[in-house]
């Protein structure tokens, strides 16, 4: 939202009229995407706990917590970021599991 001044007349007693003048501030704050993973039958366990250690920084007993909870619900998110940061990481997750032809999907979606 822009930002406003708003302003209002109060009666005072002497018969003065003050003028309050606020200025409000409002700083849209940027939409976040998580970022998910999805299951697949053929995508080995230890590849994606690899890709949440590297592109996710999540220690390694997490990622195998995460990953065992896609295997097991068939999606996870694995973190929210802005729309940038969510494309890039899509895209890194994308390429490298099709560099080892690995059928592993990653998608964004905006919270
Ligand atoms: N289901 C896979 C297997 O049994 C493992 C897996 C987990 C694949 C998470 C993808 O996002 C995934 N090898």
């Amino acid at each position: 939202m822009t930002d406003r001044i708003t302003s209002s007349q109060e009666d005072t007693p002497d018969g003065d009229i003050n003028v309050v003048t606020k200025t409000k501030s409002k700083t849209a704050k940027p939409p976040m995407y998580k970022v998910m993973l999805l299951n697949d039958d053929y995508t080995p366990m230890e590849f994606v706990v690899h890709v949440l250690e590297r592109f996710f920084a999540i220690n390694h007993q997490s990622s195998i917590e995460i990953m065992m909870t896609v295997h097991k619900k068939g999606a996870a998110v694995v973190g929210v970021f802005s729309h940038d940061i969510a494309e890039t990481k899509v895209t890194q997750v994308m390429d490298l599991a099709r560099k080892h032809e690995h059928p592993l999907q990653c998608t964004m979606e905006k919270e």
